[in-house]
C-alpha cells in the first residue's frame, strides 16, 4: 500500500497511528508530499488533492481519514490486534470519534483560514463559530473522558480525540486547553504516551 501524507496534517497523523496500532507499518510505503503544492502524484491518486490518501494493494485509492481507518481495521494482519472499531461498543466509539473529528476540523480550518486571510479572520462570523465550537467540544470532552484510557485497548475515538488535542497544542497553543481542562489533560497524557503517538509527533 501507499500512503500520501505530510508531517503536520492531523488527518494523516491519525492514519499513521492506526497503521502503527494495527501492526501494518511494514505493509505501507509513505509518500511524503505537499498537498498545497498540487503534487502531481497525489493529484493522480486523489483528484481532491488532499491528504491522507491511501492506495490499496489492489490499486484502489481511499480518501478521508476515518474511511481509511475503517479499511485498515478490516485487514487481516500477520499479528492479530484488537479492533479499533469494536462492535460491542461501536456507538460509543463513533460518538467519540465524531467529537474528535469535529475538534480537528474546527482547529484545522482556523489554522488554514489564518494562513490565507490573516489572524483577523477569527473575528468573522464563521471564525467566531469555530472558536465557540472548540470551547464547547473541549468542555464536553473534559466531562466525558475520565479514568484510565490505557485500561482498555485503544479505539478510533481515543485516537481521533488525542490527535485533535495534539494539533491544538501544536498550532493553536494560545488556547491553553490543558490549563482549563485538567481531567482531559490527564487523559491525553496517558494516551499520547503510547509508542504510536511518540513516533508520529508533529514536526
Ligand atoms: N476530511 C478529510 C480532511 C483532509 C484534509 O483537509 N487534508 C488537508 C491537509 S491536513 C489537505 O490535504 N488540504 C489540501 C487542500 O485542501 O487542498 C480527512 O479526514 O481526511
Amino acid at each position: 500500500m501507499e500512503l500520501y501524507l505530510n508531517a503536520t496534517s492531523p488527518y494523516a497523523r491519525l492514519v499513521r497511528i492506526v497503521l502503527l496500532e494495527k501492526g501494518l507499518m511494514d505493509a505501507v510505503t509513505l509518500k511524503w508530499c505537499d498537498p498545497w503544492a498540487d503534487d502531481a502524484d497525489l493529484l493522480k491518486a486523489n483528484p481532491a488533492g488532499r491528504i491522507p490518501a491511501l492506495v490499496t494493494e489492489e490499486g484502489t485509492t481511499l480518501s478521508e481519514s476515518m474511511l481509511i481507518a475503517m479499511y485498515l481495521d478490516s485487514l487481516d494482519n500477520v499479528k492479530p490486534t484488537p479492533p479499533i472499531l469494536p462492535t460491542n461498543s461501536l456507538s460509543d466509539v463513533l460518538h467519540l470519534a465524531g467529537l474528535g473529528q469535529n475538534l480537528m476540523d474546527a482547529a484545522f480550518t482556523t489554522v488554514i483560514a489564518r494562513k490565507h486571510y490573516g489572524q483577523e479572520i477569527d473575528q468573522s462570523e464563521l471564525g467566531q463559530r469555530r472558536t465557540r465550537a472548540m470551547q464547547r467540544l473541549l468542555e464536553q470532552l473534559n466531562s466525558e473522558l475520565s479514568g484510565n484510557p490505557t485500561a482498555e485497548p485503544i479505539h478510533l475515538g481515543d485516537i481521533a480525540i488525542a490527535v485533535a488535542l495534539e494539533y491544538l497544542a501544536f498550532r493553536l497553543p494560545e488556547i491553553r486547553w490543558k490549563e482549563a481542562h485538567p481531567q482531559l489533560a490527564a487523559w491525553h497524557a496517558a494516551v499520547t504516551a503510547r509508542t504510536s503517538f511518540q513516533q508520529t509527533a508533529f514536526t
